[in-house]
């Protein structure tokens, strides 16, 4: 009896100790840097800058709020030879972010499009300086995967990879926690990647992105942390 409420404490303690993490809650602890639920239609470049791929097929991008939600609904991607290097699309960033430090960003994605690219951006210094997670289903775009990964310049550093994507038919959450090192991520409350990388070691903008697929995003979230 005594080994079986070991166990049961050692579980609890574990839950405890794991579950949290990837929750996001507010709290006077963490001030909130950015929020958005769509509940007002204001002009997107109120408080973002929209940067669609210099290389676009089906474009242009088209960010509409509507019903309480961000939608993207073009089948923009960036196209050609090397389309599968970059997984690129549009992008909506945050106007914000040049005095931000350390922060988690959270976010809720439901595609209506196919099961494409959908992803988050963070510490993003320029269009082609930024971290994302970007996850994909579709199996003709050797899908489905989900990446963390780097932009430096033209080229994406990968600094972690999974051969999961995600079920088209319900709405997901991602959450990225940028605190120095590592980045961590979380999907649908459960972390799945931990990474260290030097190359954009703090602070700056984040953003929604999507790689041809048409994603209704809501609940952004930018926390500061520490
Ligand atoms: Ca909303």
């Amino acid at each position: 009896m005594k080994h079986h409420l070991s166990f049961f404490a050692a579980i609890l303690i574990l839950s405890i100790i794991t579950v949290p993490a990837c929750k996001t809650k507010k709290s006077s602890k963490n001030v909130i840097l950015f929020e958005d639920t769509f509940s007002e239609v204001t002009p997107l470049n109120a408080n973002r800058i929209i940067h669609n791929t210099g290389y676009p097929s089906e474009g242009p991008s088209n960010w509409v709020i509507e019903d309480g939600r961000l939608l993207q609904k073009s089948n923009i991607y960036r196209g050609g030879e090397d389309e599968y290097d970059h997984y690129e699309g549009t992008h909506a960033v945050t106007k914000q972010g040049k005095d931000w430090q350390d922060y988690t960003v959270s976010m809720d994605y439901i595609i209506q499009g196919d099961d494409d690219g959908v992803g988050v951006l963070f510490r993003y210094q320029d269009p082609d300086h930024y971290y994302r997670f970007i996850t994909l289903q579709d199996p003709g775009n050797k899908g489905p995967f989900r990446k963390l990964q780097g932009k430096d310049g033209d080229r994406f550093i990968t600094l972690a990879e999974s051969k999961a994507g995600y079920d088209p038919a319900v709405g997901h959450k991602t959450r990225v926690k940028a605190v120095q090192d590592p980045l961590t991520v979380c999907f649908d409350d459960k972390e799945i990647f931990s990474a260290d990388d030097s190359h954009f070691p703090t602070g700056r903008s984040i953003g929604l992105m999507c790689y041809a697929e048409q994603p209704v995003f809501d609940n952004v979230l930018v926390q500061a942390a520490h």
